[in-house]
């Protein structure tokens, strides 16, 4: 095999984000990006070479371009085995078990989530390493220092293009290469956690209909294997299946104004009894039920109240926990059930150390993200899972189901308030505005409420004591309501805000409110602490979830 050594200049950009390197399609595109970084990967983890790595991604615009530049720079890199999702494609989640029960080293994912794709969206690289996880902080500063500095990359010069589309094997050079179907595997795994015998009775009963919204992103196979060729639910029941390269010309995310088509429905006329839908790569999951919306931090907090009720978790919970800047309507419910519940930074990769070192067993984010300890990384049709396996079981609908939560526990109140594509030093001066406050916003009353706390969140974390500082600003209130600022790690344009605000609320005549009503004088306060309209010059929000 003849490699060539190429002479490179490091790109200052390269250090990854929230959940991997995402940037325009038009910058990864530039000569040498793309190779740039991977050597950087291959330099920080030499361990990823002594075994087989994994590849592939969501099906966006430049996913398979990047797949052959990756195979030839791990065969010049000497990787011995590199491992391909069929067509290209891998979900998140599939990914992180592949890893697992492949005992693969790592796996490149190649996503940019729900960011929109093709040639005028984003692309991006996510790197898993051997537990199945996202690489924690240790290893992207170490993947972003070696960017800065890099001078050369390897890559296998005249290799041919490896054929993806069809299950096989070939070699590069020394190293072997195998596409594996990753959804028939999956699909096994699943049917060992949930009951797929009462899932597939309620699907194919004439008393239940289900939508679920692929986005025409990774799922669309890995749904209709699971839900129409296993649990035998109708043809209909799949909303753009198709993976294609540019997500029909919309964003892949899971929230009411991107489902479009699925909120239509969910809030028509004749509307089904259940709707979901998952985001570009897999990891996400939108829950409603009929004319009825499933706040993300309300999903957690019930799964992990009906835990009981689903086959994987027969032996408990152990414990939970929560990104931040989620609601605390799982605190609660741990509190009853005498669990531990960890409140860590935003981002997947916080859960990592806490699910591998046993001590907790389901976790979950605000945005769209729940999972347990089956993998690594959140899983969107895991969730939705667990949700038929709970309506399965219970016998009730969605809506029967969360409102007796609240009767239960109280209804926290929540909402998220995104500022997209800010200018970066706008950004900051409202985060700057904030943490001047700090200090001075204990007892202080805002809203009608006395501020208990306020601070710059940072994350000790119990298994391995690391430090993680200004994960985002919180004041939190005497009556347990918070608001949390936080700047986004996942954008590619500018900065974006997100304002997070919550409120509980036990009184039984206080739990059908609207949440931005409810909420909004809170709002207010937190809009004038940061002077959001003058600082930013937006009157509003661009999405409200
Ligand atoms: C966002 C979410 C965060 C999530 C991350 C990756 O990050 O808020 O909860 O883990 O996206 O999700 P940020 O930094 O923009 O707030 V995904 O589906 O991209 O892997
Ligand atoms: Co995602």
């Amino acid at each position: 095999m003849d490699i060539s050594v190429v002479t490179t200049q490091p790109f200052p950009d390269q250090k990854p984000g929230t959940s991997g390197l995402r940037k325009r399609v038009r910058q990864f595109r530039q000569p040498h990006y793309l190779e740039n970084y991977i050597q950087s990967v291959f330099d920080a983890c030499p361990d990823l070479k002594n075994g087989e790595l994994l590849v592939g991604g969501d099906g966006r615009f430049h996913n398979r371009e990047a797949i052959q530049v990756i195979l030839r720079m791990a065969a010049a890199n000497g990787v011995q085995k590199v491992a391909i999702g069929y067509g290209g494609l891998l979900s998140t989640p599939a990914a992180s078990y592949l890893i697992r029960s492949r005992g693969a080293t790592g796996a490149l994912i190649l996503s940019a989530s729900h960011n929109p794709g093709g040639p005028e969206g984003d692309f991006g690289i996510k790197l898993n390493t051997a537990n199945g996880g996202p690489a924690p902080h240790s290893v992207t500063d170490a993947i972003f220092e070696q960017s800065t500095r890099i001078s050369h990359y390897r890559i296998a010069n005249g290799a041919e293009h490896v054929d993806i589309d069809h299950l096989h094997a070939v070699q590069m050079g020394d190293m072997d290469i195998e596409v594996v179907d990753p959804v028939g595997t999956y699909a096994d795994y699943m049917a060992t956690l949930f009951d797929f015998d009462r899932i597939g009775e309620l699907l194919r009963s004439d008393h239940f209909r289900m939508r679920f919204d692929s986005m025409h992103a990774v799922t669309g196979p890995y749904a209709e294997e699971i839900l129409i060729n296993r649990l035998g639910a109708p043809a209909d029941t799949i909303l753009r299946a198709e993976p294609l390269a540019d997500f029909g010309g919309r964003h892949p995310d899971p929230n009411l104004s991107h489902a479009r088509e699925l909120s239509e429905a969910l809030f028509g006329r004749d509307a089904p009894d259940f709707g979901a839908a998952s985001d570009g790569d897999g990891d996400r999951n939108m829950i409603l039920g009929r004319r009825f919306f499933v706040t993300p931090s309300d999903s957690l907090a019930i799964m992990a109240a009906n835990a009981h009720h689903i086959p994987a978790f027969a032996d408990g919970l152990k414990g939970v926990a929560r990104s931040m800047p989620t609601s605390q309507a799982v605190d609660v419910v741990a509190e009853k059930l005498a669990l531990p519940c960890f409140e860590t930074p935003t981002g997947w990769k916080f859960f990592g150390n806490l699910l591998d070192d046993g001590r907790i067993r389901l976790c979950g984010e605000e945005s769209f993200g729940t999972s347990s300890d089956h993998v690594r990384e959140k899983d969107g049709l895991w969730a939705v899972l667990f949700w038929l396996n709970l309506l399965a079981v219970r016998r009730q609908s969605v809506e029967e189901i969360v409102r007796d939560h609240w009767r239960q526990y109280g209804r926290h109140y929540y909402t998220r308030h995104d500022y997209e594509a800010v200018e970066s030093e706008r950004a900051e001066q409202v985060m700057a505005r904030i943490r001047e406050q700090l200090s001075v916003l204990p007892g202080q009353s805002l809203a009608g409420m006395r501020v208990a706390q306020a601070d710059d969140f940072a994350y000790r974390d119990p298994v391995d004591n690391s430090l993680t500082e200004h994960q985002g600003l919180r004041v939190l209130f005497e009556s347990g309501a918070r608001i949390v600022f936080r700047l986004s790690g996942t954008g590619t344009e500018g900065a974006t805000l997100r304002l997070y605000i919550e409120q509980h609320e036990t009184h039984p005549e206080h739990l059908d409110a609207d949440p931005q009503e409810l909420l909004g004088p809170l709002i207010d306060a937190a809009s004038r602490l940061g002077d959001i309209p003058g600082l930013t010059r937006r009157e509003k929000p661009d999405v409200i979830t």
